[in-house]
């Protein structure tokens, strides 16, 4: 890194000790920003990129609730408005128990740019707190989301911060947050809060927006060399949102998905994953991955390593971060991989990139190729900002639209910076510049 950058990502270091997610994160674009200073050196004035790096403003409060059985736990609960430069601070919820102060971070820079790539007017946030909640009953979920919501509901609004899901918060979750700060507020501010139900404010497509936008970028990848995902074997980690919908949307294009997994396993499935059996175990039971296996003949379950064992042509990571590490990508290119588009945030390590980029093969990072959810998020607000809703077609048309769109703009920035095909140094330097050049005409705030 050029010393300038190398100074910036030293200070982050010291000032936020012991989180190496979020350094891992912050050394990840400032490295890509070196080929941007060295042309535009305006960049690094005002102390732009100490500036960025530096969440707005931090929110950790108590979230304490009581469980079926009377017992009152205390959890942490995190809110980081990271960069209002485009708009509205916009990013999930993560409710896991590994969840602190770093991982919160991490997220929350890392959507400052996915967001900035959408082009739909949305700064950079994210939240969570260290709630475990497999295994707790409906009553406990709720519950818990009413004391989430009960101090959160006085920093977030429609025009200030719009928080939505991510590991551990999908639609019930949601709904209770929702229910909680329209009693809270006595506001149907139904822009405050994004993956809603579609009887009350959600979006079509919102659902399968994460992983329908990884596969497409993962298509338009493959485009760029005459290549499409039609018959290519494709291993999926993860069994939650993002990882059924991309499978669903890697069926629809003629792939053969053929492993997802959870934190007790990964499956494997030669003869394709059924994913109407995935979805009924997954979403309707809430089950774990032992139980597709039970009832489908075939599949097996594989309780050591993980799915970048089997040999495919398309990784598709989408479970949590680093969860593809150097070893991994390694046995991912020797068995043949050539495409790797994540769809979780930031699962492969910085060994398993410089791996996937050595070997020239097509690598999107997350925050391009997961890029649909957040930019479907946005179309949400943009229908209830309006009183209207579109059709699945309408808003499938519109991210369809926007994936290629961030491709396209990884593809120009990759160029421009003289290292075509780096997808890494397109997405971060695209995302960048739009973020600066708005911090810039914003004065030093
Ligand atoms: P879900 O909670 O729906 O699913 C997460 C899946 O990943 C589960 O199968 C879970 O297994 C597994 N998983 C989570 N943590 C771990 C872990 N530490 N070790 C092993 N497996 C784990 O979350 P999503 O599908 O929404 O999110 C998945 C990834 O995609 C995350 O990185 C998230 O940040 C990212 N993402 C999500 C978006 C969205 O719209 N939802 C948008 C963009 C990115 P188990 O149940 O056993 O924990
Ligand atoms: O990581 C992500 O982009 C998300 N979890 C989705 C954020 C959103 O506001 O839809």
């Amino acid at each position: 890194m050029q010393d300038v950058v190398e100074k910036v990502y030293e200070q982050v270091v010291a000032r936020n000790r012991g989180e190496a997610e979020f350094h891992q994160a912050v050394r990840e674009v400032l490295e890509s920003l070196d080929p941007v200073i060295a042309k535009h050196p305006h960049y690094a004035d005002n102390a732009l990129l100490e500036r960025i790096v530096e969440p707005e403003r931090q929110i950790i409060f108590r979230v304490p609730w009581v469980d079926d059985a009377g017992t009152v736990h205390v959890n942490r609960g995190f809110r980081i408005e990271f960069n209002s430069a485009l708009g509205p601070y916009k990013g999930g919820l993560r409710f896991h128990p590994s969840v602190n102060a770093g991982i919160i971070k991490f997220l929350g820079f890392e959507q400052i740019f996915k967001n900035a790539l959408t082009n739909q007017g949305i700064g950079g946030g994210k939240g969570g707190a260290d709630f475990d909640p497999h295994g707790r009953s409906e009553g406990e979920i709720m519950r818990f989301c009413q004391s989430f919501m009960t101090e959160l509901a006085r920093h977030i609004g429609p025009a200030t911060d719009v928080p939505a899901g991510d590991i551990g918060v999908g639609g019930r979750e949601i709904g209770y947050l929702f229910g909680q700060y329209k009693r809270l507020r006595n506001a149907y501010d139904a822009g405050v809060l994004t993956g809603k139900g579609l009887a009350w404010g959600g979006s079509l497509a919102r659902t399968e927006a994460t992983g329908y936008g990884t596969v497409l970028f993962a298509a338009s990848m493959l485009a760029t060399k005459g290549e499409t995902l039609e018959g290519k074997k494709v291993a999926v980690s993860g069994a939650g949102n993002v990882a059924i919908y991309a499978i669903e949307k890697a069926q629809q294009l003629g792939a053969v998905p053929i492993t997802f997994s959870d934190s007790s396993g990964y499956v494997v499935d030669e003869a394709g994953v059924d994913l109407d059996l995935l979805k009924q175990v997954k979403e309707v039971e809430r089950g774990r991955v032992k139980d597709y296996v039970e009832r489908r003949p075939g599949a097996r379950l594989v309780t050591k390593g993980r799915p970048w064992d089997v040999p495919v042509d398309v990784a598709l990571p989408c479970a949590t971060q680093n969860e593809l590490d150097g070893d991994n990508a390694a046995t991912l290119l020797r068995g043949g991989c050539a495409v790797v588009a994540e769809g979780a945030n930031m699962p492969s390590t910085p060994e398993a990139v410089e791996a996937f980029q050595s070997a020239g093969i097509l690598y999107a990072p997350g925050k391009a190729s997961n890029a649909g959810g957040v930019a479907t998020s946005a179309l949400e607000m943009e229908q209830n900002a309006g009183r209207t809703r579109w059709d699945f077609a309408t808003a499938d048309a519109k991210l369809t639209a926007i994936m290629a769109d961030i491709h396209d703009s990884c593809v120009a920035a990759a160029e421009e910076y003289g290292r075509p095909g780096d997808y890494v140094l397109g997405a971060n330097a695209a995302g960048f510049t739009r973020v600066a050049d708005v911090m810039i005409a914003h004065g030093i705030v």
